[in-house]
């Protein structure tokens, strides 16, 4: 099973992530972060794409479209918070995002 991050682990992924726009949650088990496209297709398109990553990551996130705008939350279920998958994810989520 994937390990919760340490304080100083954590810290150092977060940093790039936050300035992103990637929030931690009240609690501190997960990040979340809105990301807004030009209209429906282009966010149902980051969603399929991100769905083929996570299926091969095993990894999945907790997210909700609305019209244009996709809402993600990522955090690991089997450890009860943050791990070094969530990271990746986020990453990657960036990268798909910025890849029009
Ligand atoms: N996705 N976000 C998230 N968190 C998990 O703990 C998780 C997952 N996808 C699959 C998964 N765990 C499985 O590895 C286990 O539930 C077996």
């Amino acid at each position: 099973m994937t390990e919760l991050l340490s304080d100083a682990s954590r810290t150092e992924a977060l940093a790039p992530l936050l300035a992103t726009g990637w929030a931690e949650t009240e609690g501190g088990t997960a990040i979340s972060k809105r990301f807004t496209f030009v209209n429906f297709i282009e966010a149902f398109g980051f969603m399929t794409r991100v769905a083929l990553i996570a299926e091969k990551m095993d990894h999945h996130p907790e997210w909700t479209n609305v019209y244009r705008s996709v809402e993600v939350i990522l955090s690991t279920h089997d450890a009860g918070g943050l791990t070094e998958k969530d990271i990746k994810l986020a990453r990657k989520m960036d990268k798909v995002a910025a890849d029009d």
